[in-house]
């Protein structure tokens, strides 16, 4: 007798794997007829493939690769090709942008060509995987929901590396490629345009990050608490509300007063998840290019209060240091 548990494992049925509604292909066929993974399983479905490459997953797979091994192969170089220093050193290195001096130039390859070649790789690879994923959910008959908001990181992801750096007129303001260097150009981005928390539409993308983190939370919790009832077979208890809705909806209710449906709380989810990076990328597209100090602009607007008078009045350093405009 399997003991029930819904935070940790789940009951495995164990079934012939479904090859899934018919497509149309073209050259492609699915690869695989599938098989059953018992870890896999504790994690989701337990039914690994079949899997549909296609000839957009395969470009963008290629790209992709492309671009790791650039970014690869100039982290190893950088530590005099020495595979146990890469190994070690890994979370620290970087493939950086060009120097300031080149503006939208092409830059030579060890002065930032690269850095330029293998983001232009990893762009076509995300762009490329992105029409895939459009083209599943069409085959497949469903909405877009997905491929969109999949767009909305896209989005911040080309604002932070080619839609801002062109329209501040230099390649040198992308962001590396690099675990922590990518943390340190988001530190001296935020200190090099007065205080990130200054710009409305970081706030707002945080309220966005921490509202889905609770949505999440909120919802997982509750289809879990009900699941006992058959909560989570959610399409069917938007059709026909049964006994696991009615108890949610009621939940929260008591609770607070009003209650998600079965339905809305999706809309909700996929909002704030898309809200997150659309705001993002709109506060990032405007730092340097509208507002050159946040810290300033707030004082400006009323939102932070300046410093007392007793100091001289405060500028903006960055041009008396020579930083990019
Ligand atoms: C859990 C889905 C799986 C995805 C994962 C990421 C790579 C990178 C490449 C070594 C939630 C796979 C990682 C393929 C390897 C090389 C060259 C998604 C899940 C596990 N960041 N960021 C991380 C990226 C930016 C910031 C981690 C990418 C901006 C902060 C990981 C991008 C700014 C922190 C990572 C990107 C910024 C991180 C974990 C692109 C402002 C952390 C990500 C393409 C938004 C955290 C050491 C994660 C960390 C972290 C990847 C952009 C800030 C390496 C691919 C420039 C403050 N970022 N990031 O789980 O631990 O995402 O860093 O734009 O604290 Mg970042
Ligand atoms: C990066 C979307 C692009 C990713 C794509 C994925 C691959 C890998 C491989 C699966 C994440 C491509 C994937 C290539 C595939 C495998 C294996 C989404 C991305 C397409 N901030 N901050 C945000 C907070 C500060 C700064 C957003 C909090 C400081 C900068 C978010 C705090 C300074 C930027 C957020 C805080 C600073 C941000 C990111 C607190 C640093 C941005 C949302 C409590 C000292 C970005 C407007 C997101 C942004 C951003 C949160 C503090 C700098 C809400 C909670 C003041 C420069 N910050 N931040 O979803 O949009 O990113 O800003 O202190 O660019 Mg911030």
């Amino acid at each position: 007798m399997a003991e029930y548990q819904n935070i940790f494992t789940r009951i495995q049925v164990l079934a012939e794997p479904e090859p899934g509604v018919p497509v149309e292909h073209r050259i492609w066929q699915r690869v695989g007829k599938g098989t059953h993974n018992y870890w896999l399983g504790k994690f989701g479905d337990a039914q690994v493939g079949p899997i549909y490459i296609g000839s957009l997953g395969l470009w963008a797979l290629l790209f992709g690769m492309m671009a790791v091994f650039i970014m690869g192969l100039n982290m190893l170089a950088s530590v005099n090709w020495n595979p146990i220093q890469f190994i070690r050193q890994l979370p620290w290195l970087a493939l950086e942008p060009p120097p300031a001096k080149y503006g939208l130039r092409i830059p030579p390859l060890a002065e930032g060509g690269w850095w330029l070649c293998a983001g232009f790789l990893l762009t076509t690879s995300i762009l490329l995987w992105w029409l895939k994923v459009y083209q599943n959910a069409k085959r497949l008959g469903m909405g877009t929901h997905v491929p969109w908001a999949f767009a909305s990181a896209i989005w911040l992801y080309l604002v932070l590396g080619f839609i801002r750096p062109v329209a501040m007129g230099s390649w040198s303001e992308g962001v590396p490629f690099g675990i922590f260097p990518h943390l340190d150009w988001t530190a001296a981005f935020s200190i090099r345009y007065g205080n990130l928390f200054y710009n409305p539409f970081h706030m707002l993308s945080i309220a966005f990050l921490y509202g889905s983190a609770l949505l999440f939370a909120m919802h997982g919790a509750t289809i879990l608490a009900v699941s006992k009832y058959g909560g989570e077979r959610e399409i069917e208890q938007i059709v026909d509300r049964g006994t696991a809705s009615e108890r949610a909806a009621l939940f929260w209710r008591w609770t607070m007063g009003f209650n998600a449906t079965m339905e809305s709380v999706h809309r909700w989810a996929w909002w704030f998840a898309v809200l997150t990076t659309l705001t993002g990328g709109i506060g990032i597209l405007l730092t340097g290019t509208v507002v050159d100090n946040w810290y300033l602009w707030a004082v400006k607007h009323g939102v932070a209060p300046s410093y007392p008078a007793i100091h001289p009045p405060m500028m903006d350093p960055a041009p008396l240091i020579g930083g990019a405009k």
